[in-house]
């Protein structure tokens, strides 16, 4: 059967679901997690967000689909906070242009953050460069609103895209996560450092945060962090878990101190 028409069942048919991955401040705790979807299906086996999400986009469906994961990662930061060693946790959600373009999505962002009580600033949306190729001033303005909300706001994948300076210093953001393409080379890879370098000066110099994805090292940990970066994401701290391993992590962790 064709992917649109699969997709389209296995939501109905709540095959989709949300795993977490951990990010870590540069004392080495967890800051909070980036919420990924993940399809198990039947035949196909794992089917990647990278293959699904793109079918999302042209049938639609990522736009229910969307509204899920931000009210599941609303109603996961509710729980964790009266959950002391879980209550300092944020959760990054992604969006997609589709979604973020959809006339309903800042009313979807603040319902999502009034019916769940969360404090506004512990939900991470990850934006993508591809918003900054047309309608820069509504992106603009919409960014503003979400802003204006309290919500922390993320570039995604930074490096890679349609990434125009001069609307980088026009938009409202929290922070850059510097794309793992950078990460994976940057210990051999003399243009992948002055990058990763360039990315995080670029950042700060902005006054933006900046988060490294993909990092799988501690060479390339300390190597960041030499270079100023403060936060991180990547397998050297933990693949991206389901939830009630996740929050096993977490008191693990909390045991340790
Ligand atoms: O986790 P993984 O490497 O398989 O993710 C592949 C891609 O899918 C990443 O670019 C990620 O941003 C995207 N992705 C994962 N979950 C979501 C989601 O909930 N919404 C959107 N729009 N993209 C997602
Ligand atoms: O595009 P986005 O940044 O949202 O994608 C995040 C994706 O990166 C997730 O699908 C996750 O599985 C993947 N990922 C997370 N950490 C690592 C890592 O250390 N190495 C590699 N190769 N992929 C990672
Ligand atoms: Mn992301
Ligand atoms: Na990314």
């Amino acid at each position: 059967a064709a992917l649109a028409s699969d997709l389209r069942q296995a939501w109905l048919d709540n095959q989709l679901q949300i795993e977490y991955q951990p990010q870590v401040g540069a004392d080495g705790h967890m800051t909070g997690v980036e919420a990924l979807l993940r399809w198990e299906h039947p035949e196909r086996g794992t089917v990647s967000p990278a293959q699904f999400i793109p079918t999302a986009e042209e049938t639609s469906l990522i736009i229910p689909i969307g509204h899920w994961v931000l009210e599941s990662a609303c109603a996961q930061l509710a729980a964790w906070a009266h959950r002391p060693e879980r209550a300092h946790l944020g959760i990054s959600v992604n969006v997609s242009v589709r979604q973020f373009r959809h006339p309903d999505f800042v009313d979807e962002v603040t319902s999502a953050i009034v019916k769940s009580g969360i404090e506004p600033r512990k939900l991470r949306l990850e934006l993508t460069e591809s918003l900054l190729a047309d309608g820069i001033e509504v992106t603009i303005a919409k960014m503003g609103s979400l802003k204006a909300m309290g919500v922390t706001l993320s570039l995604d994948d930074f490096g890679i895209g349609y990434s125009s300076l001069s609307y980088l210093k026009r938009l409202p953001l929290d922070q850059l996560k510097i794309d793992r393409s950078f990460v994976r080379d940057i210990l051999t890879d003399p243009n992948d450092a002055a990058i990763a370098r360039t990315i995080i000066g670029l950042a700060h110099s902005l006054g933006l945060g900046v988060m490294a994805e993909g990092v799988e090292t501690e060479a390339q940990r300390d190597f960041l962090a030499r270079q100023g970066c403060e936060e991180y994401q990547g397998f050297l701290f933990s693949r991206p878990l389901p939830i009630r391993e996740l929050e096993a992590l977490i008191d693990r962790l909390a045991a340790e101190e």
